[in-house]
């Protein structure tokens, strides 16, 4: 009777944010408020996305929801938008004290054949009452108070940190309602798959080369790695989470800074991996401990199973 017991004490999303939130007295509700803004905009985006909606279309639309529902939570100051060259600064009427940072909709290429894409936020606090500035958002990942993504692909999985571990939510499309159903997602400490756009093999530095050949051609007798690459961020951070592995956007010759953005791709993803007991790192340092000078700056990224991360971490060091 416990498949049942679960099945009947439905422990939707705004419950379980809810009920985290009661651990602090001081708390009002603001941040369930906030959040359930941002799932109104991943509702929005999944049902476009199932409708079958063109990629130029739905690129706007999306942002346009996530802005709109966001400015009107009330509980919002700035929004950093990856649609958007210039931040939101909400009208002093409808201001609150959260700041977040998406991307509507991430892997956007991927659209016209159907092929996962997703959503991905990070929060921000402000920490003073005074006229919000662009600095508000500048601030490193691990500052962040929570960070998610929601992936439209054969379900529709919303994935959030609030700081307290990793817990993964699906769409129940006959109740409209996320349903915890990966409850504390630890990613495992070593994995069998690497994942990467190996197109641009020419232009990588030393050791990212190197790391690559060695999970093609292990030294220590260890099988070698599979290849998963699908293209959208979400969904490989997904697979990588869930199964473990690495995940990496490299530095090139090309692109120094890799491709990822530093505000709305790279933190909520090294949050989330951290959380879920992972590490992200840019190939210098820790990801979440960069501070971002531009809102749309970008960094080189290696995240997923901690293990993993360490191995390309050494070549890195070793490299200078
Ligand atoms: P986008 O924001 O223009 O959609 O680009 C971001 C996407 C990520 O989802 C994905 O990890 C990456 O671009 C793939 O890039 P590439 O096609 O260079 O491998
Ligand atoms: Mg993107």
């Amino acid at each position: 009777h416990e498949a049942d017991a679960y099945r009947t004490d439905l422990m939707t999303i705004t419950r379980f944010v809810l009920n985290e939130q009661s651990k602090y007295p001081e708390s009002r509700g603001d941040f369930t408020i906030l959040l359930s803004n941002i799932v109104l905009g991943c509702k929005f985006v999944c049902s476009a996305v199932n409708k079958g909606e063109e990629q130029k279309k739905l690129d706007v639309l999306s942002n346009d929801v996530f802005v709109k529902a966001l400015v009107s939570s009330g509980r919002t100051s700035v929004l950093v938008s990856e649609e958007d060259e210039e931040a939101t600064f909400v009208e002093s009427s409808k201001r609150g004290k959260y700041c977040v940072v998406f991307d509507p909709l991430d892997g956007s290429s991927n659209i016209d054949c159907g092929v996962s894409i997703g959503t991905i936020f990070g929060i921000y606090t402000m920490e003073h009452s005074d006229e919000p500035t662009i600095e508000d958002v500048l601030k490193p990942g691990n500052e962040m108070v929570a960070a998610g993504y929601c992936m439209y692909g054969s379900s529709c999985m919303l994935v959030l940190s609030t700081g307290t571990g990793v817990h993964g939510f699906t769409l129940d499309p006959s109740l409209g309602e996320f349903i915890l159903t990966h409850p504390d997602i630890k990613i495992p400490n070593k994995g069998n798959i690497y994942s990467v756009n190996e197109g641009n093999a020419q232009n990588w530095d030393g050791p990212t080369t190197k790391y690559v050949e060695r999970c093609k051609y292990p030294k220590d007798g260890s099988p070698a790695k599979s290849l998963r690459y699908v293209g959208s961020m979400v969904a490989d951070v997904h697979r990588t989470l869930l199964y473990g592995g690495i995940f990496l956007y490299p530095a090139d010759k090309k692109s120094p800074n890799g491709k990822l953005r530093v505000l709305y791709e790279v933190f909520p993803m090294a949050f989330l991996m951290e959380q879920a007991g992972g590490q992200a790192f840019t190939g210098k340092k820790r990801a979440l401990d960069l501070v971002p000078k531009k809102i749309h700056e970008r960094s080189p990224i290696f995240l997923g199973s901690y293990d993993d991360v360490e191995e390309i971490k050494a070549l890195m060091v070793a490299d200078v």
